[in-house]
């Protein structure tokens, strides 16, 4: 050990499982006596626990990244042996709309340390709750008052218009059939004879959105919403070229970090694959997509990660080829499928930045550690265990990086997705969309790839890859 001047730290021994106070002692410790000792209290004793709510694959992938902060991660779970409980050790099972498991996992009645903060890996959470356990001195990140606009589409709509931030045209049904029908056919007029009707509450991934030409295309969710059900919106077709995500992370303190935009291909209304940095975007579009970004974040006080699905449209609709523009199509705050490749691709992963956002640490730089990675997603399998697709996978692509999420194989499901990063985007997107074909058990996709990648990259030289784990 060594001496600071006369003082030396020490501490001493383990008491009820927690480190005993650390003591300053004067002189050398092979010297000192009992009443040289001065105790002065250590300020961490044990880590900070940040307690999620939702156990899925969002929640999973915070793991490593508290692990690696050091930091205790809570998972509340829908169920045992779910995606996040099986690389989480806290992870108490129970429903997010429980009032008394949300106390619970803040709180756990045997006695464990209280949550210093509360998140969320998804968006179904009781908010009269939230902001009661605000009241009582638990932070909560993001808090009730920004995530309802992540959890309604028409407070999201209202909201961003008063921020002034370009959305397309939309309007609130009346939630009675015959009200919600004639709003809908006006609306259809007004925006060309085609629009999507979305529920305001309850949908992601494709659910509760639907792209109607006729009023009556939406009369079960309007006589579910006049019986109690969410509420309904319609919105303008937006006429895009393709959709770009925009990440942003911001701290209780104020600061805020955003990641390049990245462009995100959906299939089936579920992305499924993700191009960083979004190919030939022009600088001023992606500084429009960062600034909104911020200007959403900082408008609506959110903490932790910020998804904004944004559409590239042509600025001038007359011009569909001339130069474009942004409009926000959906919010999700919390992690998101289109920042899965900063696990890889990125200096700071979302998972780690959304950690430190919501425990008001300092930010990680969000640069890029290769010009492009890109991100596929397994969606469904033909598999019976995805785990058999490792020896070939891995023997042909040595620098895909694959994330399995341990869920039960459905058929779309996200159950992972791979992650490869180079200097040469062909390259980049045929290996990582044939290794994720073969981990899906298309076998003939994932012999697709045959270019001389991997015979290069076998060769042990210093590759994207291995500046990648430098940079990490
Ligand atoms: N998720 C949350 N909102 C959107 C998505 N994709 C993630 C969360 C959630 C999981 O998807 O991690 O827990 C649920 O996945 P599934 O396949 O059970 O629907």
């Amino acid at each position: 050990m060594e001496p600071l001047g006369n003082l030396s730290l020490l501490t001493i021994g383990w008491i009820d499982g927690r480190m005993s106070d650390a003591v300053w002692v004067e002189g050398r410790p092979e010297r000192m006596s009992c009443s040289a000792l001065v105790p002065v209290p250590l300020i961490h004793v044990t880590p900070p626990v940040i307690a999620v709510v939702g156990g899925g694959q969002l929640a999973r992938m915070m793991a490593p990244a508290a692990a690696e902060l050091g930091v205790h991660l809570r998972v509340l779970v829908e169920s045992p042996g779910t995606s996040a409980a099986q690389v989480v050790t806290d992870a108490p099972v129970g429903a997010a709309s429980e009032e008394a498991t949300i106390r619970a996992l803040i709180a756990p009645p045997g006695g464990q340390d209280a949550a210093d903060v509360l998140t969320f890996e998804h968006e179904h959470v009781p908010n009269a709750l939230l902001t009661d356990l605000i009241e009582h001195g638990t932070p909560v990140r993001p808090g009730p008052h920004a995530l309802v606009a992540a959890q309604d589409k028409i407070v999201m709509r209202t909201r961003l218009g008063e921020l002034g931030v370009p959305c397309p045209r939309w309007r609130a049904l009346p939630s009675t059939v015959d009200g919600g029908r004639a709003a809908l056919t006006e609306f259809l007029a007004e925006v060309g004879g085609e629009a999507v009707v979305k529920l305001a509450r309850g949908g992601y991934d494709g659910k509760g959105v639907r792209v109607v030409s006729g009023a009556d295309e939406a009369d079960d969710w309007l006589v579910a919403a006049s019986e109690g059900g969410p509420p309904v919106l319609v919105e303008e077709k937006a006429p895009f070229r393709r959709e770009l995500s925009a990440l942003v992370a911001r701290r209780p303190s104020g600061e805020v970090r955003t990641w390049p935009v990245v462009e995100s291909i959906q299939r089936d209304g579920v992305c499924a694959e993700v191009v960083a940095p979004a190919p030939d975007l022009s600088d001023d579009v992606a500084a429009q997509a960062r600034e909104i970004a911020v200007a959403v974040a900082e408008g609506l006080d959110v903490t932790g990660v910020l998804a904004v699905e944004l559409f590239e449209v042509p600025s001038d609709q007359s011009d569909p080829g001339g130069p474009t523009t942004v409009l926000v199509n959906e919010l999700a705050m919390r992690p998101h499928n289109s920042g899965h490749w900063t696990i890889d691709g990125s200096v700071t992963s979302q998972f780690e930045q959304h950690l430190r956002a919501v425990l008001d640490l300092p930010l990680g730089s969000t640069d890029p550690v290769a010009p492009w990675t890109v991100m596929v997603n397994v969606l469904g399998s033909t598999r019976e265990e995805l785990t058999d697709a490792l020896p070939e996978l891995l023997e042909r692509f040595d620098t895909a990086r694959v994330n399995l999420y341990g869920k039960g194989i459905r058929p779309g499901r996200k159950l992972g997705h791979v992650n490869v990063s180079g200097t040469d985007l062909d390259e980049v997107r045929a290996a990582a969309r044939a290794a994720a074909a073969l981990l899906m058990g298309d076998d003939d996709g994932g012999r697709a790839y045959s270019t001389g990648a991997r015979a290069e990259s076998a060769v042990p030289v210093a590759g994207p890859a291995e500046t990648k784990e430098n940079a990490r």
